[in-house]
């Protein structure tokens, strides 16, 4: 865990989240595709994992066995994933600009086999939970106290794998998984609560033996101290569900994300978002 990452104060927290955001502006929008609003609601979670000291990890050792995991299960926001780990020093910050691009190892959803510190090649929604299993189990019997992170988007909540990782996870009594669940509201093709209304969530993964809390997950302080509790659960599996705001901290956010799942900021626009970014 790098020692800097540590000795971050909120305030340089707060500055980094905004770091994150201009990156997911600047890479979208030069890229001409992606998705920013799913990548900006994940910046607070993303930003308290990485830099909040509440993730052991060592960008010049990615993989370090003893590392903690972080899987982003709902791949299509991994801006958010390549602006943390270009600013963590994974690689060139400069690279973020190649989103996207013919030969680019910063595809559109995250390679494992390309890039150092993506645990796992998702997009195919759906499987990151049970990946996070699979890396849990083994930590375990490797007698390794790394925690395993997945975030799930809540429009991903609605395939039945999750669901089956949530009874197998309470099965093998994981204490060291951590899902956190990116409640933004919207997923593809509108609000999550008008394509298949699972809410309240909380109850439904409590009732499958999981500890469940519940934040405000644009807020970055009550992020930090909701990681802090999951890291001291270790004798069951822990889920955070995050209310998040899709396209958090920009004009997309007031969009209410109709038809603006996977759309870029056109330059104006994200220039307009850059400035107020400040
Ligand atoms: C199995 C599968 N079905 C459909 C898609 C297409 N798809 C990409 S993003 C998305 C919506 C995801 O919504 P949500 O999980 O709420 O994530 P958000 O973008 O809101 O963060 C869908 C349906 C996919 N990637 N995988
Ligand atoms: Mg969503």
């Amino acid at each position: 865990m790098s020692e800097a990452a540590n000795e971050l104060s909120i305030d340089q927290l707060k500055e980094k989240a905004k770091v994150l955001r201009r990156h997911i502006v600047r890479m979208t929008t030069e890229a001409g595709s992606g998705h920013p609003s799913s990548s900006l609601s994940a910046v607070e979670v993303v930003t308290a994992l990485f830099f909040g000291g509440l993730m052991r990890h060592d960008p010049n050792n990615p993989t370090w066995p003893d590392r903690d995991r972080f899987i982003l299960s709902k791949g299509h926001a991994v801006p958010v994933l390549y602006a943390a780990l270009a600013e963590a020093g994974y690689f060139p910050v400069d690279d973020l600009m190649t989103l996207r691009k013919l030969g680019s190892p910063l595809e559109g959803h995250p390679n494992m086999t390309r890039l150092p510190g993506i645990e796992a090649s998702t997009g195919s929604l759906g499987q990151g939970l049970s990946i996070g299993i699979g890396h849990a189990l083994a930590c375990r019997l490797d007698g390794r106290d790394a925690r395993v992170f997945v975030m799930i988007g809540d429009g991903e909540m609605d395939e039945g794998q999750v669901w089956e990782a949530f009874a197998a996870a309470h099965k093998y009594q994981l204490g060291n998984l951590t899902a956190v669940i990116d409640q933004n509201g919207f997923q593809q093709t509108g609000a999550t609560k008008d394509v298949l209304d699972l809410t309240p969530l909380e109850n439904k993964i409590e009732a499958f033996g999981w500890h469940v809390q519940s934040v405000d997950g644009n807020d970055l302080e009550v992020v930090l101290e909701a990681l802090r509790t999951a890291r001291s659960i270790t004798d069951r599996p822990t889920a955070i569900v995050c209310r998040t705001r899709k396209g958090a901290g920009t004009v997309l956010e007031e969009q209410g994300d109709v038809n603006f799942h996977g759309k870029p900021l056109p330059p104006d626009a994200a220039e307009k978002a850059l400035s107020l970014l400040v």
